[in-house]
């Protein structure tokens, strides 16, 4: 009972050595019921449910800026920003230069799609499932923001590489797989209760990935960003992809425009927080 209040370590370690002390017969019986307590006290606390969003949207549609200026707002969320650095230094110790798995995607996408679709769904499952930190589990109404999450990895990226012939068939199949076996397993847990859908036009974004001038996106191309802009608008707005997963279906969405700058400008940031806080109030 303790356990669905908190999850501070001294309770679990309790927990554990009364599963020991049963001995082996009861120690399967109780380990599972443990796991489920365990994986009740990822998304509870003692006041409510934590509210778990991801913001979506096109490559330097403005995401991290939004995550920053909602951190200065909302100080007591916990903000959740792609794992890119993971993507920059994969695997540093096996490899000679060979590392920035960013850039061999960009610079050699047919060899390197798959692998990169791999790393990274699999860096952001880790953190979508991440147990909350002990601050985050004493808040009443507990809030988290992904940027990004292992949809958009599926059903815009992974399918867009696939449709531009950089996936083959058996590697898209397999990852289909593997993708649907992980939520499946993980479901629960890697559930989102709301999308904030960051909306600009391609050529905005292509604005902005120039100015940003990370040296692995030199190859981006605007043509590149319109197909990613069309799948996300057939995943969220039009809802016209097959998106399987029950805990996808119906999701609570908003859609922001931000063609319009936002970053160092009060006027538009004022709209987007309180257009984002209203949201979160509703979900
Ligand atoms: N940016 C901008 N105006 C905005 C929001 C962002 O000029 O209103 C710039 C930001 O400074 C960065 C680039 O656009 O240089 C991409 O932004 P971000 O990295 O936030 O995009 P993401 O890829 O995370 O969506
Ligand atoms: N990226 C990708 N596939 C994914 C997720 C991200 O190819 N499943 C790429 C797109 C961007 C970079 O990683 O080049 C990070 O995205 P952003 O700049 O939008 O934050
Ligand atoms: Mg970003």
């Amino acid at each position: 009972k303790a356990y669905f209040c908190t999850s501070r370590k001294a309770d679990v370690k309790l927990f554990c050595t009364f599963i020991y002390k049963e001995g082996k017969k009861q120690e399967s019986s109780m380990a599972g019921k443990f796991v489920k307590l365990q994986h009740a006290a990822h998304s509870s606390t003692c006041a409510g449910k934590i509210k778990k969003l991801s913001v979506e949207g096109n490559i330097a549609v403005g995401k991290s800026s939004l995550l920053k200026l909602l951190g200065n707002v909302f100080q007591e969320w916990s903000f959740v920003g792609e794992p890119l650095k993971k993507w920059q230094h994969a695997y540093s110790s096996s490899s000679h230069g060979m590392d920035n798995l960013l850039q061999l995607l960009y610079d050699n996408p047919t060899r390197w799609s798959y692998t990169f679709q791999t790393l990274s769904c699999m860096t952001r499952f880790k953190t979508q499932i991440d147990p909350l930190s002990e601050e985050l589990l004493k808040q009443k109404q507990p809030v988290r923001v992904f940027e990004r999450s292992v949809y958009s990895d599926r059903f815009v990226f992974a399918k867009t590489l696939f449709e531009l012939g950089h996936l083959n068939e058996m590697e898209w199949s397999m990852y289909q797989e593997w993708h649907t076996f992980l939520l499946q397993e993980f479901g629960e847990r890697a559930a989102l209760d709301g999308i904030l859908y960051l909306h600009a036009t391609p050529k905005k974004c292509f604005q902005r990935l120039q100015k940003r001038a990370r040296k692995e996106e030199e190859r981006v191309t605007q043509q590149y960003l319109e197909k990613l802009h069309d799948q996300h608008e057939d995943w969220l707005r039009k809802k016209n992809i097959d998106v399987h997963f029950t805990q996808i279906c119906n999701i609570p969405l908003l859609i922001l425009d931000v063609e319009e700058d936002f970053e160092d400008n009060p006027l538009v940031s004022q709209h987007l927080i309180n257009k984002v806080k209203e949201f979160v109030v509703s979900l």
